[in-house]
């Protein structure tokens, strides 16, 4: 299982995988961090597909095309917003990967890069998110054969330091 695990530090947006996954707001129609730096990257047209869509709730999912980013797919989702755990959070980001490994199964993905969802201006805190990254993709690639390897971006040193702590511990 090991293997299909990838730890990098980077910008998900230069990332070669068939999927990229956007840690996005209800609206969908675009924002900050991760969500702005893929809109950038996948130019206009991203926003024009997002704005038909309609918005997504907290913990699902929603497909749109890469247009001019490497990856063919983006998959949005909606993480919680930390409000200091007994809000639900832990399950609604626990959905957001078992949703979004969904999807990639439903789009034939077989190679998928996740940001750290919730981990930025919505607050939720690192580690535990981290815990729950490893842990739901675990399970899942535990009983699925797609994706085959799903990458993790770290973006800096704190958050790689972090996602390899907790992948010795899991894995
Ligand atoms: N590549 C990979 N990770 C990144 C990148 C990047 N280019 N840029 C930032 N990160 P955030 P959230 C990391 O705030 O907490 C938006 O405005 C960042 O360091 O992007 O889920 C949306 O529209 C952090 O670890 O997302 C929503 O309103 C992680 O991505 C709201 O922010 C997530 O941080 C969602 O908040």
């Amino acid at each position: 299982m090991k293997e299909r695990i990838k730890i990098v530090e980077g910008d998900i947006t230069e990332q070669e995988v068939d999927a990229i996954v956007n840690a996005a707001n209800t609206s969908l129609l675009g924002g900050g961090g991760v969500d702005g730096a893929i809109h950038r990257a996948a130019g206009p047209e991203l926003l024009e597909e997002t704005r038909k869509i309609g918005g997504c709730p907290t913990g699902e999912t929603r497909v749109s095309k890469g247009y001019r980013l490497p990856a063919r797919w983006v998959i949005h989702t909606v993480g919680p917003v930390w409000a200091g755990g007994h809000k639900n959070e832990e399950n609604l980001l626990a959905n957001c990967y078992k949703n979004s490994l969904r999807a990639a199964v439903e789009h034939g993905v077989k190679t998928i890069a996740f940001p750290s969802i919730s981990t930025g201006v919505y607050r939720f805190p690192l580690e535990r998110a981290t815990e729950i990254a490893l842990t739901e993709t675990k399970k899942f690639i535990e009983t699925n054969e797609n994706p085959d390897k799903v990458v993790f971006v770290c973006f800096g040193e704190k958050a790689l330091n972090t996602y390899r702590e907790v992948f010795e511990r899991i894995y």
